[in-house]
């Protein structure tokens, strides 16, 4: 198999890279799932049987070597319970092969779009989420595209953060960004009034999936992207459709997550300490839900 350092020179990414043949030291089982990058595919690990997810992220692209460079330094620099764990990664021909730990319960994206969730199972979310906020946050890691799809489960309930090719690195230097990167429907508006912008943004895009796991999709979502980003940037907080069906503490959870007003929103530190996050049930009440997602979905394919 033909190898090369596909990435530019500057990036400095050949040297993150492993040497050595991820074909001979993986089987690889199934694609799991295809996006603008490339392709995800799920394997095993020859000599241990351990299960992996190979991301092949096509370098062909111009824009693909800095989100590379970016995710790979995130994942190996920041590891922590709440993170989608990295493995390795390797230059093959023209795709550079991220290996991570194998999430076997699916995104969070699809437990909202199949199921219904209980208020103490959105605290359990978002209770190991903020832990995973508060990590990267006390790192000045910005992750810049929270939302349902860069959330992963595992079947026994476990909760981490993924997708880690925007993520900024903050420094003493450089204590706030500008660019307006993300995903629409979860960018705060700070972003979109083009101000200097720092972690607090991660906040609202939770606040934004906190109400995907109420409403079951993000607000203003039939709306153009150029509505989209003037209701965001001087609509307020969003608006819960039916807000008196859910508990005083969900709702000032949210509140506190979706307020405009960068420092007057809370942190991930502080959230962790919000009664609605400190009453969540245990991350194993998840489990039931994943299961009735997966068998939806498996369902509807048959
Ligand atoms: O296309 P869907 O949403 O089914 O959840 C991710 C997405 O699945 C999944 O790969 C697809 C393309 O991004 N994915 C990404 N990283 C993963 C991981 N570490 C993963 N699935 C399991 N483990």
């Amino acid at each position: 198999m033909g190898r090369q350092a596909g990435f530019s020179a500057g990036s400095g990414a050949g040297m993150l890279v492993s040497e050595g043949d991820p074909e001979a030291k993986y089987t690889e089982l199934e694609t799991i799932g295809k996006g603008g990058f490339g392709t995800v595919c799920m394997a095993v690990e020859t000599a241990t049987g351990e299960e992996v997810a190979i991301k092949k992220i096509s370098l062909l692209q111009e824009s693909s070597n800095e989100l590379c460079v970016n995710e790979i330094q995130v994942m190996r620099h920041h590891k922590n319970g709440n993170l989608v764990n990295y493995v390795d990664s390797y230059l093959v021909d023209e795709e550079l092969w991220l290996v991570m730990e194998y999430m076997d319960g699916g995104s969070l994206h699809d437990v909202i779009r199949e199921t219904r969730m209980a208020e103490g199972e959105i605290a359990a979310v978002s209770r190991e989420c903020l832990q995973g906020l508060d990590f990267l946050h006390s790192k000045q890691v910005i992750h810049r595209d929270i939302k349902s799809h860069n959330i992963l489960l595992g079947l026994d309930g476990s909760v981490k953060l993924a997708d880690f090719g925007l993520a900024a690195q903050l420094t003493a230097e450089r204590s706030k960004r500008r660019s307006a990167v993300g995903t629409t429907y979860w960018m705060a508006p700070e972003i979109f009034t083009s101000k200097p912008y720092g972690p607090k943004v991660d906040i609202w895009s939770f606040g934004i999936v906190g109400m995907e796991m109420v409403e079951g999709a993000p607000p203003y979502l039939m709306k153009t992207s150029r509505t989209v980003r003037q209701l965001i940037s001087s609509g307020g907080t969003p608006k819960l459709q039916n807000p008196r069906q859910q508990s005083a503490w969900l709702r000032d959870f949210l509140r506190c997550c979706l307020e405009t007003d960068e420092d007057r929103r809370w942190s991930a530190q502080e959230l962790l300490q919000h009664p609605f996050v400190t009453s969540a049930k245990p991350t194993s009440s998840l489990t039931p839900l994943i299961v009735a997602a997966q068998q939806f979905m498996a369902d509807r394919r048959y």
